[in-house]
């Protein structure tokens, strides 16, 4: 496994943890953010942030899983400890920041590893201090504000992790008065994290590299699986290998036949049956950061006309959305693009009846792909950013509405591109039985698909650049003469 390292300047970031200028880059933008849509933005104020906590098992006292910084607050200074908060300067030219750093007691020092605060000061080129101290040390820097997150995930509508209720205490109760929560700051926060820095480019570059190089091994090695579960390790235990990294960014999905019309399909615990197809949404993590992918393919090798057929449409599908997507395209009519090269594509194989357009208008592919056509990436496998106020709004319609932006492109951005055909049986039923849409069903031509094709999705990422759009997941194969033909040559 030798080849699967590199010299990509990325190669130790799991382990060292990325360079400091990084995440002042990232600061940088924020703050450019901020001037642009806070008119009386105080710059001798701070913005003030609380970090991830440690997590355990319920009442045991070992840890529950691996630690995950809180997206936000790793985007904006690299911690990579928990139970920290951070301050930082509003200024775009030097965006110093200080943390405040829990101390550790007796027993943490014998049992764990722990640094000082020179070490920490060194680490993320920041001043540390005590968490003790924290309020003397922002009194010290005389804000004038103290500006706070305060949102929701517009993926999850869960409101995000705020330093919002710390509550300043004699003698410095005075500093409550100066919190500031609005709104705009976390959505300026999103909004920076949606274009990516030429270095975060980069580094999503390579752990897009690495995630293909696995789900190649993964392909090669179906041969050598008996359960679901066998494809899940041997592309983990490649990126595990690549990367460094501990943990998945997302739980991985291996769904063979049926299960792969399981959109989120976890449990990865049955038999590869032959003569079916596997979907594999397997992503890596490196240094805090995701890649995305799904490749479906036949468990021996070798597509029967059926799953050629609906394999082909999804691929048509993602190609489309590829060759269209630019600066200045709305990602809600790549998402109808999608949707129309679907709804032809199952026309022209006599699985639907009726006309394109009235389909397109009655949301008949819903029933197909109820999934958004793809989503922002980046620290988060949904990354923040897909809908703020200033941005387009979620659609009512039913299937659009579950797209998770709506966004129009720009430069810099890195979306997934991942249409899917599945054959869902209860929504299906639905949909024969829909007055509304009944009429466009072949229902005896669909139950010929279900067991045989189960799903197929194709996820690939992509980087919107000047002048249209950059795969970053290249090298896979992904045409069905492409998939056959690698997944042929292990057998030799
Ligand atoms: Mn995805």
């Amino acid at each position: 496994m030798k080849s699967l390292k590199t010299n990509s300047i990325y190669e130790k970031a799991e382990l060292t943890g990325l360079d400091p200028s990084f995440f002042k880059k990232n600061r940088k933008q924020f703050i450019s953010k901020l001037k642009q849509y806070i008119s009386d933005l105080q710059t001798d104020g701070i913005i003030f942030l609380k970090g991830g906590e440690e997590l355990f098992k319920y009442d045991n006292d070992d840890d529950y899983h691996y630690f995950i910084q809180e997206s936000n607050f790793y985007y904006l200074t690299g911690v990579r400890e928990p139970g920290y908060y951070a301050a930082i300067i509003i200024d775009e030219d030097d965006p110093k920041f200080s943390v405040f750093v829990p101390t550790p007691d007796e027993r943490t020092k014998i049992f764990l590893h722990f640094e000082t605060l020179e070490d920490i000061e060194k680490k993320y080129n920041c001043s540390a201090y005590e968490l003790v101290k924290m309020q003397d040390e922002i009194n010290k820097l005389h804000p004038s504000k103290i500006y706070v997150l305060n949102g929701v995930n517009s993926d999850s509508d869960k409101k995000v992790l705020s330093a919002a209720d710390f509550l300043f205490t004699p003698p410095y109760s005075d500093l409550n008065e100066k919190v500031d929560n609005n709104p705009l700051i976390y959505e300026c926060l999103a909004d920076s994290r949606v274009y990516k820095s030429d270095e975060e480019i980069e580094l999503l570059k390579y752990i897009n590299q690495k995630t293909v190089e696995a789900h190649k091994l993964t392909m090669k090695n179906l041969k050598n699986c008996k359960i679901e579960r066998d494809a899940e390790n041997i592309f983990f235990s490649s990126i595990r290998f690549s990367l460094y990294s501990r943990n998945h960014p997302y739980e991985h999905i291996c769904g063979c036949g049926p299960n792969a019309s399981t959109l989120h399909y976890l449990d990865n615990d049955c038999e590869l049956q032959q003569g079916k197809l596997i979907l594999m949404d397997m992503g890596g993590k490196c240094a805090g950061y995701v890649s995305d992918v799904t490749s479906t393919v036949p468990i021996n090798g070798t597509f029967t006309e059926k799953q050629k057929n609906i394999y082909n449409i999804v691929l048509e599908a993602n190609l489309a959305v590829r060759e269209n997507a630019k600066i200045g395209v709305s990602w809600l009519e790549l998402h109808k693009l999608a949707e129309k090269k679907i709804l032809n594509g199952l026309l022209n194989l006599g699985l639907l009846k009726g006309d394109l357009d009235e389909m397109l208008n009655k949301r008949v592919c819903y029933y197909f792909m109820p999934h958004g056509l793809g989503h922002l990436m980046g620290i988060d496998v949904h990354d923040a950013g897909g809908y703020l106020s200033f941005t387009p709004e979620r659609s009512k319609e039913k299937g659009l509405d579950c797209l998770r932006t709506a966004r129009v492109l720009e430069k810099n951005m890195i979306l997934t591109d991942e249409p899917g055909i599945y054959f869902i049986r209860f929504l299906l039923e639905k949909g024969y039985n829909d007055e509304n849409v009944k009429e466009f069903f072949v229902k005896e031509e669909i139950e010929k698909y279900i067991d045989e094709v189960g799903g197929v999705r194709i996820e690939d990422d992509i980087l919107i650049t000047e002048d249209g759009c950059e795969l970053i997941t290249t090298g896979l194969p992904r045409t069905t003469d492409e998939i056959e033909e690698w997944m042929k040559q292990e057998k030799k």
